[in-house]
């Protein structure tokens, strides 16, 4: 085994640490991300955190609750959402970073695919972007990713949030999500991007059907060989609600169940908006593959 890394799932190794602009976030455990969207179209959190002291309030649960990273985002990207200007995306996320860097320590996470939103997010103190278009949308982000050292998710998407969901259409669904996420790396490392930055994402909802998302986490092993650390965010999405008839404030249990099945298969970084529970869940799941290997058990 290569030295500096270790084997994580299924015997493919990728790095034991993600690098941001600020720290290094071991990813022996499993690490949250809670989701905290700034914006009044969300489709599951959209007006709940416009108002400064109820997103105030927000980061501190999301920290007590066990949060590794607090994702802020200020542009819904639910399908059929229409985009925001950069002035008004950076008016609802900047404050909130602001407050978050000096209320809480975790890492500050901006959920945005333009480079100006993402430029102003890491000099207020935000370290890691999340980009749900992998550096399609903007070609000046790569380079404020690789300049600023920032942690860079790279999530795979077909088309836009505004029409993804017309006219889905793969011939092989997993090698053309792990082929596309390659381009999204190739386009980082180009730009300067140091692979220990880089975390992958098959990106569930983003222009695909129920049944790709469900064979996008049964088969997410395909994704971690390609050798980067590999989030999944499956919080309360529509295929759950599709698979199992629930509404959005009902899918608590299926977004962990899918959240351990995601970890079996090697993910080890989940956006949720239930991070207590997830905590809970992916913690005792971890501890049950990863301690009893060591154990005695005669
Ligand atoms: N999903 C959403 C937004 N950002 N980022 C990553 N990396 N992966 C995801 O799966 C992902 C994401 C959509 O969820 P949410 O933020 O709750 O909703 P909305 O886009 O309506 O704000």
């Amino acid at each position: 085994m290569a030295e500096g890394r270790f084997a994580i799932s299924r015997k493919t190794e990728v790095t034991p640490f993600w690098q941001t602009s600020r720290r290094r976030i071991d990813l022996s455990n499993p690490v949250l991300m809670g989701v905290l969207n700034i914006t009044p179209d969300s489709f599951s959190d959209g007006g709940r955190y416009l108002g400064r002291e109820s997103a105030v309030r927000r980061l501190d649960e999301l920290q007590d609750e066990g949060a590794d990273i607090i994702d802020i985002g200020g542009e819904s990207t639910r399908p059929g959402s229409e985009p925001v200007s950069d002035e008004e995306e950076l008016g609802r996320v900047l404050p909130v970073i602001e407050a978050a860097v000096e209320r809480v320590d975790v890492a500050i996470s901006v959920d945005t695919t333009k480079a100006t939103v993402a430029q102003a997010a890491l000099a207020a103190g935000a370290e890691i972007v999340n980009d749900i278009s992998g550096l399609r949308f903007d070609s000046r982000l790569a380079g404020v990713a690789a300049e600023s050292g920032a942690g860079l998710v790279l999530m795979h998407i077909r088309g836009r949030p505004r029409t993804m969901q017309q006219d889905i259409h793969y011939d092989d669904l997993l090698g053309e999500v792990v082929g596309e996420l390659g381009e999204s790396v190739q386009r980082a490392t180009s730009a300067g991007c140091r692979n220990e930055q880089l975390v992958v994402d098959p990106g569930i909802g983003f222009g695909k059907t129920a049944e790709q998302n469900l064979a996008l986490i049964d088969q997410l092993d395909r994704i971690v060989q390609l050798g980067y650390p590999v989030l999944v965010g499956p919080s309360r999405k529509s295929f759950i609600g599709k698979t199992l008839g629930l509404g959005v404030d009902e899918r608590l249990e299926a977004t962990l169940a899918a959240c351990v099945v995601a970890l079996l298969r090697g993910a080890r970084v989940f956006r949720v908006h239930d991070v207590r529970a997830a905590r809970r869940a992916l913690d005792m799941a971890d501890a049950i593959t990863t301690r009893s290997s060591g154990a005695e058990l005669s």
